[in-house]
């Protein structure tokens, strides 16, 4: 029998009904010696409770008890739904209810830190600390020491739904445009993306690493065959720098697919890929936008239905035009990023583009130089609010090529001589990128931060919890 009642659901419909709660207490105050009041808190929404001490009925033991109690422990409350007067502050259900009976199912301990304050936004703390109150700021290390309790907050509860949401669209829109999801192994014996960010270990007496990305098994499995295909997994980076953007270990969302004509194909696949995703999440969450928002305000992201592209060179230009000079057949600094970001937002009103035909010297060795000009190369980049969320390109599927690029870039190719090999027996032209999860909801929210959406950061400093 399912007797018991959410607390979303309470409401004046219940009026003078017995209800059955279970919930957190989020906040507990006694008001003299015989009567208490719990705010109870289940799946974001929150009802007053009162325990006043009635013969036969709420003993003044029982209040006592009730007082006691600390914050976020797990009770059950059986009682009468009633109808205040007046409108009831600090709660989201408009009903209260008359507590029978209360059992404690789980007790927590004195919190290290308090949820509310977790909650609440920098300008809230700034304007009631201007009023004279001492609101606590809970600062990021603090609150990823204590993660469990820092993920209760209403902005979190609204950042994993909406990761899982971006998971989840990138999927079916994957699955409905013919590519099927693969599981790649995460032990492999060489470097994909460079040596120096890579975890190395011991495998069973042979050297080996964590993957830096699917790319060399995904690019094997095009070999296979497969056409188009599609992961999400953890990759995993030794990187040495502490940046609001990297993470020793993230969730890659990655594609490979077979290309007939030129990798503007799969950059086809990322514009219709990420606008149906951005339409879905706007249109969708908007709950757990709004909660992000309130903690952590930001403006919705502009973006057109058609994704702007444009090549690496005439970003370049773009900056030379507004004064900032690059090296043209450099690497973009994330200065330059960020600075391009703002030009093309003010030229063409999107904070997401796509950049493509980057100088060949600066990707990765396994990428496809331009016919046209052996200099540049068929990839892009992919940014947010001008920062990189995407890398991509047409890939080099001749063996003998792909071979002569990985040993100068200093790769050992003994080592990834069986990924080289799988070039040998006839490999379709094909290209795809890689997506970090926790970038796209961190841009697409405007957070300031990827470990904020990352559930249990790894980062240089950071193994735990
Ligand atoms: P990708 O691996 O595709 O390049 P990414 O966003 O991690 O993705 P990086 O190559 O790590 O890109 O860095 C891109 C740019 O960001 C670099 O050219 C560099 O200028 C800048 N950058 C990287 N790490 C740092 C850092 N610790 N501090 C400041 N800038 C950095
Ligand atoms: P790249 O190295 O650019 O490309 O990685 C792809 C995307 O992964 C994310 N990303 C990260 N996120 C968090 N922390 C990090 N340390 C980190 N490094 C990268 C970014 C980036 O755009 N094999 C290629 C992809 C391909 O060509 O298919 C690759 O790994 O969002």
């Amino acid at each position: 029998v399912n007797d018991w009642t959410e607390v979303g659901a309470l409401t004046e419909a219940l009026k003078d009904q017995k209800v059955l709660i279970r919930g957190r207490a989020q906040t507990i105050r006694a008001v003299g010696k015989n009567m208490a009041f719990i705010v109870v808190r289940e799946k974001g929404f929150t009802v007053q409770c009162v325990a006043t001490v009635q013969p036969e009925i709420v003993s003044r033991q029982m209040v006592k008890y009730v007082a006691a109690l600390n914050r976020e422990s797990i009770i059950d409350i059986e009682g009468i739904v009633s109808v205040p007067g007046v409108a009831i502050k600090g709660a989201s259900q408009q009903v209260e209810v008359q507590v029978r009976k209360l059992y404690c199912i789980s007790k927590a301990a004195v919190l290290p830190i308090n949820i509310e304050d977790a909650a609440r936004s920098d300008a809230e703390i700034e304007k009631a600390n201007q009023a004279g109150e001492q609101l606590v700021r809970v600062n990021q290390d603090t609150r990823l020491n204590f993660r469990v309790l820092d993920l209760r907050t209403p902005a979190n509860q609204g950042i994993f739904r909406i990761q899982s949401q971006v998971g989840t669209i990138f999927r079916q829109f994957l699955l409905s445009e013919g590519f099927f999801e693969i599981h790649s192994p995460k032990l492999i014996a060489g470097s994909s993306e460079g040596g120096a960010s890579v975890f190395k270990l011991d495998y069973k007496g042979q050297p080996a690493c964590l993957a830096q990305s699917p790319q060399l098994h995904k690019q094997m499995a095009i070999c296979g065959d497969f056409g188009r295909i599609f992961e999400i997994g953890p990759v995993f980076r030794a990187e040495d720098s502490y940046t609001h953007r990297h993470l020793c270990e993230f969730t890659g969302l990655d594609i490979e697919m077979e290309i007939k004509w030129s990798y503007f194909e799969v950059m086809d696949i990322v514009s219709r890929l990420f606008v149906t995703m951005f339409d879905y999440l706007n249109k969708n969450c908007e709950k757990e936008l709004e909660a992000v928002r309130r903690q952590y305000p930001f403006e919705p992201l502009k973006y057109l239905p058609e994704t702007l592209r444009l090549t690496f060179a005439e970003g370049v230009q773009m900056l030379k035009d507004a004064g900032v000079e690059v090296d043209p057949m450099g690497d973009l600094n994330t200065e330059a990023e960020r600075k391009l970001g703002q030009l093309v937002l003010e030229k063409y009103g999107t904070e997401f583009y796509i950049l493509h035909r980057y100088p060949l010297a600066v990707r990765p060795f396994y990428t496809m130089p331009c016919c046209d000009n052996k200099e540049y190369s068929n990839s892009f980049d992919v940014f947010i609010r001008g920062e990189e969320i995407i890398s991509g390109a047409q890939r080099i599927h001749v063996p003998e090529f792909l071979a002569e690029r990985a040993e100068a870039r200093g790769i050992e190719v003994k080592t990834i001589s069986t990924y080289i090999d799988s070039f040998r027996y006839g490999a379709p032209p094909h290209g795809g990128f890689g997506v970090g999860l926790e970038r796209v909801v961190m841009l697409f929210c405007g957070l300031n931060n990827i470990r904020k959406t990352s559930l249990f950061p790894r980062d240089p400093l950071r193994l735990a919890p």
